[in-house]
């Protein structure tokens, strides 16, 4: 009897000839369903469709659901789980020692907004090459379930606790200290959110991305308004995000007018089409009028709220040397004898 051989399907790879699996990390030890297990998604998928090589890549964290979640994905790149609300000092650290890495940051409501506070407006100032991701689910998921300051006035735990403070909006925070690439959108909206992870891996600045990302286990019931219902029922879309790389040629064709089409450091473009209104992107003043009246509204506006290319980044500010600090031989770094000598003599 002849067997006819079955064609092997031709292997699925990116344009640095990594298959999506190359992208993967551990397998996900969070609740199934929530919320940083999806954005943990969009990123393998973003960096796969860039052909990011995950060598380049540095995850950083502090403590939290979120700050497991890079053990999710890009397995084989560096990862530095630090303490509750210190990773932007490690981001600092590691951007300094290592210019050339792409960084990025996962953060959590709780690990940004309560603990860390104090070095999230410190690195918000810098424009630290660095992409910081909120996974926002508006409370301390690892520890149980309290509201953190991102929960909205009024919401209500599942053991019927009422928050009586006002929420902190990290992104009018961000936008207003100097962040150059700032966005809010929801774990459940796959799109929006790929759009807005592509093009902050073009962005040579500090990107901010509050990510609403339910808890399912301690905050995805009626009263909360970081569930996914709520979140599904009040999302306002500022624009429709389509990123397209700097590998390819735009193709996309729009009616003058509609689409504000944005070139971002690496070449690659992001087309915001508007949705509603005349939004200027670029504008600070408007960026926080529009976060303010969607916060009045009761509206969660999501989209990419405010971008500067032009600003310089950290590394540019203090003008450190192209070659990573950490590969730079040791007559680089070393003052020579004659020089110490001469700094001893000084204090003779
Ligand atoms: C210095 C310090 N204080 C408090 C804690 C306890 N703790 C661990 S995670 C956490 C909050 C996590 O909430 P969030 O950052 O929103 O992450 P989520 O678990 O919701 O993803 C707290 C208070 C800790 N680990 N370290
Ligand atoms: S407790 Fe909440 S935040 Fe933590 S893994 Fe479960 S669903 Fe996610
Ligand atoms: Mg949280």
């Amino acid at each position: 009897m002849s067997t006819t051989a079955v064609p092997t399907p031709p292997r699925k790879v990116n344009r640095i000839g990594l298959e999506p699996s190359d992208y993967k990390g551990k397998k996900s030890t969070l609740c199934a369903g929530c919320g940083h297990n999806a954005i943990s998604e969009r990123i393998i998928e973003a960096c796969y469709e860039l052909g990011v090589e995950p060598y380049r890549v540095a995850k950083l964290s502090g403590i939290g659901c979120s700050a497991k979640s890079p053990a999710y994905f890009l397995g084989t790149s560096h990862g530095f789980n630090s303490v509750h609300g210190r990773m932007p000092s490690v981001a600092t650290g590691t951007l300094l020692a290592n210019r050339t890495l792409v960084a990025v940051g996962v953060s959590g409501d709780g690990d940004t907004a309560s603990i860390g506070i104090g070095q999230f407006v410190h690195l918000m100032r810098r424009n630290l090459p660095l992409i910081y991701i909120i996974e926002d689910n508006g409370v301390y998921g690892l520890t149980k379930g309290q509201f953190s300051a991102t929960a909205d006035l009024g919401s209500k735990l599942k053991n019927g606790i009422v928050n009586d403070l006002p929420p902190i909006d990290t992104c009018a925070l961000a936008i207003m200290l100097g962040a150059t690439y700032v966005g809010r959108s929801f774990s459940g909206d796959k799109r929006q959110l790929l759009a807005l992870l592509e093009g902050a891996l073009g962005h040579n600045g500090t990107v901010m991305l509050d990510v609403i990302s339910p808890c399912v286990t301690f905050n995805d019931h009626a009263g909360s308004t970081k569930s996914y219902s709520y979140v599904r029922d009040h999302d306002a879309p500022l624009e429709e995000v389509s990123y397209v790389p700097f590998f390819e040629d735009i193709t996309a064709d729009y009616d003058p007018g509609t689409t504000t089409e944005v070139t971002l450091h690496d070449g690659s473009h992001l087309l915001l089409k508007k949705l509603n209104s005349d939004y200027d992107p670029t504008n600070k003043t408007e960026a926080l009028k529009v976060l303010t009246e969607a916060h009045d509204n009761g509206e969660i506006v999501t989209g990419l709220f405010y971008l500067d290319t032009q600003k310089p980044n950290f590394m540019e500010m203090l003008n450190v040397v192209d070659e990573p600090l950490a590969t730079l031989g040791e007559a680089s770094v070393r003052p020579p004898k004659k020089v110490l000598d001469e700094v001893m003599e000084g204090y003779q």
